[in-house]
């Protein structure tokens, strides 16, 4: 590492190296400001960046401790091999990049021959760093269909069901609350105001910042004024903090979204001129949200009905407001509908790419560009092949949702054998997994995933730790390097949404560990020469896609500590929403659909409708007396990032044990105290954590955490480090889905509990 350059400087031996944060360790893409100190080539401290222009030095503690995961002494430093008949033992055998690089290439080409390519898949994860290559490995590398995207996530429940139905209904990438990202100076750059209301729906980003928005940027947004409205079962900081929180029941987001929008409709508070010149559809809005009355919202969600009408009228009478949208709207069954009503809310109140409102803009990036051409190139003959549901279900599927990839229950019907009798199918024999643990973390009804995975014949995985899954599958696994490692590039919420790009600087070497770029390339170069040769260097490969599409390369990211976007407000007024360059959205009718024709061509409503979750005391009363309670999964929490995390020390210190939260007056009723083991059973299956009693959870749900395995326990089969034991997704039913396939009820089910003496009852 060079101190001449733009991002570092040495001081006393030190070098101090300028970099934007992102994965591995795990993250989405915030890009936070950091400057690494180096001395001898080892990182001896991690300060914040106080001149990046988002974060101004602010870190969390998974970054302050990141020296803690680069010499951990469980770090993976070489490719390991192992027999098949070995999986689920601890045989590994170390060898150079070389020989597993020929494994795999030699595995690849006998299956080729002996089955074709579509028999192999690959399986990714959430935004990692790894978002931006893995759905290349499937087509550009490996030649098959069943590549881009796909993961082992019942109704791909996250970002994609928002991200589908954002192109569809504003023809646009995801939108965020204008939290004057765009800008250098920030909050105090002229036209920006401050958004008077947010609604924070379904989401928690003080702890989660994802995909690209800084959590605490809503703390700055507090302190400049802004109202809270959340809409949350969980009594969470900021709902404490809240002017309006409408405590739901699990799974009810479409009728209070449905609510709220009847308040502001019937009584005439939203913006006419907006809906007017720029909304398809409004009457049938109207008419869908009709019959939703508070009280009868509130008997359906329990969300509290004055409440309800004042978040609405408090919303809609103080322009401009904004909202975000988080991935418990994704996770339930009808993840479309809440997203609609999202959207309309939003949209009729005249929110939309306005100083302080929601900020839209193209789904478009330069990463985004490159990876949809490098997915293009696998024959048609091969496409066909594709993996969809062949009894006809899911048809946004069929031709390609937002995202692409396989659907996730399909995959897991496929493995399992569900469709052999039908023409198109055919066995799958290969894994590549990229940037996922799925027996941990996002896998429903693991178990399953496990036995359906095991007769594969080779699986290949890529990671910076052992994992649960690698013990229990795979055959190849590949040592990566940490971001403080290698060079990239950071685009905030993966393109669709992009308020800067940052530069990835390496820090320091790591010779025996590649990043999931330089492994995709070394392997393309194998397989797939044509498509690869031309590549010589990661930072060429750089500098060609940001030149491809801006006018500046890569040196011009590395001199800044984050180049930033720009915003121009109001773009469909100015024909900057669409390809002909044409006002309006860049939508079928060129406006905003509140009434969608394109959801209705894919079996949904094309307005919002209530639907009961599949599990609970309405849809399935009789099984309500056996399981009494709600659950909900997942909230995040700081010191983890889904299975990470759990084998360093400072990270476990600060949260040792899985939680399941549980209101006093609950446990008071089963027995259980604080600390205690409690067992949590749904029709599904059964886990074990310990009871942390709170009233962030009412008395009518408790809240379970996900992603919990057990590094320092017995990694072999059967027990794997403990990963079924704790395992949220245990409980989570499969093909609980939406029409579309979307959406799946990782945060709405019904349970019951009991007090148990240990991890292990
Ligand atoms: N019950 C329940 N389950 C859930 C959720 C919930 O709320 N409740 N949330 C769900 C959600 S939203 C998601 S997105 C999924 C996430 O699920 P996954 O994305 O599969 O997350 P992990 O299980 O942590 O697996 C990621 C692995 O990638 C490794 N890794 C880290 N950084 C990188 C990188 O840059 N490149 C590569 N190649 N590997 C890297 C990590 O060490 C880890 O072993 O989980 C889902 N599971
Ligand atoms: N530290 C950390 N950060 C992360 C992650 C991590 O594992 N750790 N994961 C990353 C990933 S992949 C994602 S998708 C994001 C997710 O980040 P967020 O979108 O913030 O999601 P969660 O924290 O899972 O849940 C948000 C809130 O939804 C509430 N909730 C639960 N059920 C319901 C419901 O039925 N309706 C409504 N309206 N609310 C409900 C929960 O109580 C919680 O407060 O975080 C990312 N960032
Ligand atoms: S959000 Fe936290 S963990 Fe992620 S890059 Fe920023 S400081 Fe690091
Ligand atoms: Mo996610």
């Amino acid at each position: 590492m060079a101190a001449d350059t733009a991002f570092a400087s040495e001081e006393n031996g030190v070098l101090k190296v300028r970099t934007c944060a992102w994965s591995p360790p795990g993250d989405h893409p915030v890009g936070c400001g950091l400057i690494l100190h180096v001395q001898d080539g080892k990182l001896v401290k991690v300060e914040g960046d106080p001149d990046h222009p988002i974060t101004h030095g602010r870190l969390c503690p998974r970054c302050i401790a990141l020296d803690e995961v680069v010499y951990h002494e469980d770090r993976l430093q070489h490719p390991l091999v192992r027999d098949r008949a070995d999986r689920g033992k601890n045989k590994w055998r170390e060898v150079t990049w070389d020989e597993a690089y020929d494994l795999i290439e030699a595995k690849v080409r006998e299956i080729w021959d002996k089955y074709g390519a579509e028999s192999i898949f690959t399986l990714t994860g959430t935004g990692r760093e790894s978002t931006l290559y893995a759905p290349v490995y499937g087509p550009a590398v490996l030649n098959t269909c069943n590549g881009a995207s796909t993961y082992a996530f019942s109704g791909q429940a996250c970002y994609g069901p928002r991200a589908t139905i954002a192109n569809y209904l504003l023809g646009a990438g995801v939108p965020e609350i204008d939290w004057a990202q765009y800008y250098e100076d920030r909050y105090d750059h002229p036209g920006w105001e401050c958004p008077k209301y947010l609604i924070i729906w379904g989401k928690d980003p003080l702890y989660s910042s994802p995909d690209g928005f800084f959590g605490h940027s809503i703390i700055d947004l507090m302190k400049r004024g802004s109202k809270i409205i959340t809409i949350d079962p969980r009594l969470t900081w900021l709902s404490s903090r809240a002017e309006f929180h409408l405590q739901l029941r699990p799974g009810t987001d479409a009728a209070v979204g449905m609510g709220l929008l009847r308040v502001i409709i019937t009584e005439d508070l939203y913006d006419h001129d907006f809906v007017e010149k720029w909304c398809f559809g409004f009457d049938e809005l109207a008419e869908a949200v009709k019959e939703w009355t508070p009280e009868k919202v509130q008997e359906v969600s329990w969300v509290d009905a004055q409440t309800l009408v004042g978040a609405a009228r408090a919303f809609a009478t103080n322009a401009p407001s904004s909202g975000i949208w988080g991935v418990a709207l994704d996770q339930s069954k009808a993840s479309t509908q809440a997203g609609q009503c999202f959207l309309a809310i939003m949209a009729i109140c005249g929110y939309l790419d306005v100083p302080g409102g929601i900020a839209i803009t193209k789904p478009t990036s330069f990463i985004g560009k490159w990876r949809y051409e490098m997915s293009d190139t696998i024959s048609p003959e091969m496409a066909a092949k594709h993996i969809v549901d062949p009894t006809g279900k899911y048809a946004l599927f069929n031709v390609g949702a937002a995202m692409g990839g396989v659907q996730g229950d399909t995959l897991l019907n496929w493995l399992e054998g569900m469709y052999k009798d039908y023409d198109c199918y055919y066995d799958l024999k290969m894994c590549w997994m990229i940037g996922t643990n799925p027996l941990a973390c996002m896998a429903d009804q693991p178990q399953r995933w496990y036995e359906a995975m095991k007769p594969l014949e080779f699986i290949v995985v890529q990671d910076i730790f052992m994992t649960p899954t690698i013990m229990a599958l795979a055959d190849v696994v590949l040592p990566l390097s940490t971001f403080a490692e290698h060079d990239g590039l950071v685009t905030p919420n993966f393109g669709r949404n992009q308020h800067f790009i940052g530069a990835m600087n390496k820090a320091f070497d790591n010779p025996n560990t590649k990043s999931d770029l330089e492994i995709l390339i070394d392997m393309g170069k194998r397989l797939r020469p044509e498509l690869w040769d031309r590549f010589e260097s990661v930072d060429q490969f750089f500098d060609e896609q940001l030149r491809k599409n801006y006018d500046f390369g890569l040196d011009d990211v590395r001199a800044v500590p984050a180049k930033m976007a720009g915003y121009e407000y109001r773009k469909y007024e100015k024909g900057l929403l669409r390809p002909d360059g044409e006002p309006g959205f860049d939508t079928m009718t060129g406006m905003v659909e509140l009434n969608s024709i394109v959801l209705a061509s894919y079996g949904e409503g094309a307005v919002p409708y209530y639907e009961e979750p599949e599990f609970s005391h309405i849809s399935k009363p009789e099984l309500a007396e056996e399981y009494p309670l709600y659950y909900t999964t997942g909230g995040r929490n700081i010191s983890m990032f889904h299975s990470e995390h759990r084998q360093v020390p400072s990270m476990r210190a600060m949260h040792p044990w899985p939680l399941v939260t549980i209101n006093p007056v609950v446990a008071e009723r089963y027995g259980i105290a604080e600390g205690d083991w409690v067992r949590v059973t749904s029709p599904q299956g059964h886990m074990t954590q310990k009871a942390h009693l709170t009233e962030e959870v009412n008395d009518k749900f408790v809240h379970v955490e996900h992603a919990w395995w057990f590094p320092e326990q017995d990694g072999e089969a059967p027990n794997l480090y403990g990963v079924w034991k704790a395992n949220a997704n245990n409980l989570i039913p499969h093909e609980s889905v939406g029409v579309t396939g979307y959406g799946a009820p990782y945060k709405n089910g019904i349970c019951k509990i009991e007090r148990v003496d240990s991890l292990d009852d």
